[in-house]
Order: structure tokens, then sequence, then C-alpha cells
């Protein structure tokens, strides 16, 4: 139990390591990189509850430094790799992973090696790593080729390769399970979450556990992940070859962590099931309507709740957590396409009236 009275997190510390030291693989040697990331909010949606008939919650981790929950892990990565004297990170991405790699080695002062794949990263992610200095390499494959081959030159070179792999990722993104029961006071009875590499919902389950197994809470929620139909590897049994959504973040086809996303699903009784891109869109705009934007494959848990809802696994009354892993600005090309582009008046109070219907 932390020393300030029986909350989770240290007061006052900002960034998750600080944080959470004493729950992280950090002694006082470590140099802490961090960009304050964490502590996110956890906003109760009036909708979405009265939808559904339970008390929903949307974890914003859109909030986080970057853009994205990524970052709790890559504080710890980087953190790492610059203990143990690394030079140099690599990563394939999506697109979050790289723009978190490169901010925070960025400021580690670390070279960062990005593998994207072709023509499918949200420009406003390609554009951080850029800003931030990664060297970027756009291969001719998907994201599966390209952390194969990841993968390969860390075997051989001397980087550190930071995907969720590196066990540090995880353990950094734990902290976001103690951030939810801290805040309701118990973990929730259903947690919902888009899955895509896996290593999110590997990394929730091991941080609800540990509140558990450390007296936090009580009870462990089930946990739900949502593949995108086109992209849903798990829920096949099988890798997919040519993964395809409209979700790029999540268009992945043989996740890395599979074995840690069966075993939250199946030790939680939850379960890895798919939505499809129309309902993706259909959460994205509805949440949007609400206030709250995200980027697409992070609209998965909503539409996914809605799913569960509407086969009645949503029991009435009941808490449910729907993490929201990425910010909207990633990637507003899907929002300009579904509104009328905004129409040009002369500068003069009525044209503007009257086009407003206000007059
Ligand atoms: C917004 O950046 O895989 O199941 O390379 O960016 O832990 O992979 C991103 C994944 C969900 C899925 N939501 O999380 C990458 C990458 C958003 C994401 C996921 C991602 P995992």
């Amino acid at each position: 139990m932390s020393p300030n009275s029986g909350a989770l997190a240290v007061a006052g510390r900002r960034g998750v390591i600080r944080r959470y030291f004493e729950h992280l693989p950090v002694t006082e040697k470590t140099p802490i990189v961090t960009l304050d990331e964490g502590d996110t909010p956890l906003i109760f949606s009036e909708r979405l509850s009265q939808e559904v008939g339970a008390g929903v919650w949307l974890k914003y981790e859109g909030l986080n430094p970057t853009g994205s929950f990524k970052d709790r892990g890559m504080t710890l990565a980087i953190s790492k790799a610059l203990e143990e004297g690394s030079k140099a990170v690599v990563c394939a991405s999506t697109g979050n992973t790289s723009a978190s790699a490169a901010a925070y080695a960025a400021r580690a002062g670390l070279i960062c090696a990005v593998l994207i794949p072709e023509g499918n990263v949200a420009l406003g992610k390609l554009a951080q790593a850029l800003a931030h200095g990664a060297r970027v390499v756009e291969i001719e494959g998907n994201f599966d080729h390209a952390l194969t081959l990841t993968k390969e030159m860390a075997q051989s070179r001397p980087v550190t390769l930071v995907n969720s792999i590196n066990g540090f990722r995880v353990e950094g993104q734990k902290t976001a399970a103690y951030e939810v029961v801290e805040a309701l006071g118990s973990a929730p009875d259903l947690h919902v979450m888009p899955v895509g590499n896996a290593g999110n919902i590997t990394a929730y389950w091991r941080g609800y556990r540990e509140a558990a197994a450390k007296g936090w809470c009580d009870f462990l929620p089930r946990m739900f992940g949502f593949q995108a139909e086109g992209a849903n590897p798990i829920v096949r049994g099988h890798r997919v070859e040519d993964p395809r959504t409209v979700a790029t973040a999540i268009r992945i086809g043989n996740p890395a962590s599979w074995g840690g996303a069966v075993e939250a699903a199946d030790a939680s009784k939850g379960q890895i099931r798919s939505v499809r891109d129309k309902e993706i869109l259909e959460a994205y705009r509805s949440l949007a309507a609400e206030g709250i934007y995200v980027e697409l494959a992070s609209a998965a848990s909503v539409a996914g709740l809605r799913q569960l809802a509407s086969e009645g696994l949503v029991v009435p009354g009941c808490r449910v957590v729907c993490i929201l892993t990425g910010h909207g600005l990633k990637d507003p090309e899907w929002a300009l396409a579904g509104a009328p582009r905004p129409r040009r008046v002369p500068a003069a109070i009525e044209p503007i009236l009257e086009h407003l219907e206000l007059a």
C-alpha cells in the first residue's frame, strides 16, 4: 500500500513512474523520462448510461501528452532504455506508438527509428513522429510485416525495441487500470476496450489483478475487447493476412500479445469480439455529439458496448468503463468527411444570421 493513507497514486507527483513508483520495475537509479502522462479523466456519460441502462464512464486516454494511451508505457520503456545505456530505439507502428516513441526519445536524447505500414497511418500521427525528429520509413507492407522486420532489426543491431513486446510497455500501461479503480473506488463490472496488437488489454488485466491483490478493489471486471471485423484474428482463431478496417490504428492481423488478450477474456469471463466499421463510425459520431472527440479505433469500445447491450450482456445498473484510447485530432479527416464544409458568405451580419438560421 502507498504511504499516503491508502490512496493508490502518490499525491502531488506527476507522470506515471513517479505516481506509481513502488508498483513499477524502477529504482532510484532509473532516469525518469516523462511528459507528465497519465491521470486522465474518467468522464461519466449521461447519454450512454441512459441508452444501455447502466453507469457508463469513459476513460479519455486521448488526453495524454502525445494524444494516446501509448505514453503510459513509453515513459517506462524509454526510461529503462536510457538506464540500460541504449542509444537508439525502434518500433513498428500503426501511428500512435511511433508518435509516442518519437516524443519520449526526443526528450531522452535517443535516436528513434520507426517502421510504418504503407498508406495507412493517420496524418496527425505521422506529423508527430516527424516533428520530434524520428527517422521514419514507410514499408511496402502492412503493420504485421513491419513488426516482424522491427524484431529482426532489434536482434541484429544495438537498438532497443519499444513495441509492446518490450515488457516495460505493458508495465507502464497497467497504471490506467489503477486509475480506474482509484476513481471509481472499485473495479467496474464491465471493462470495454479496442484491441489491436493486444498489449493494452494485457496491461489492463494485469493492472486490475494487481489492484485486487493489493487490496484496492475486491472484485475484477469482465474484460471485453473489440477488434474491427476486417481485422479480427483473435475472434477468428487464426491470423488475418490482409487486415482491413477504417480504424487504421487497429488494422492488425497477427497481434503480438494474442495470448494476453485470450487470457484476460477467459480468466475474467469476458470475450474478444468484433464490431463492424459502420458501427465504429456511428460510435465515433455519437461520442463527438456528446463533446468527446476520439479517433476511430477508440470508438470501437463504444460500438462494442452497444453490441453487448443489444445482446443483454449489460446487467441493469452495473458499472461499465469504456477506454477511449486516442484523440480525434490524430485523424480529423473522418469528421470532415461526415459533415458539410462551411459555406462562404459575405462578411455582414444579415447573410451570416440567415445562413446560421438564427435570423
Ligand atoms: C488509438 O500505434 O498498435 O491492442 O502501433 O493506437 O494495445 O495494440 C496502436 C494501437 C487502440 C490498440 N487504440 O491497442 C500502434 C498501435 C488506438 C491505438 C489500439 C491502438 P493494442
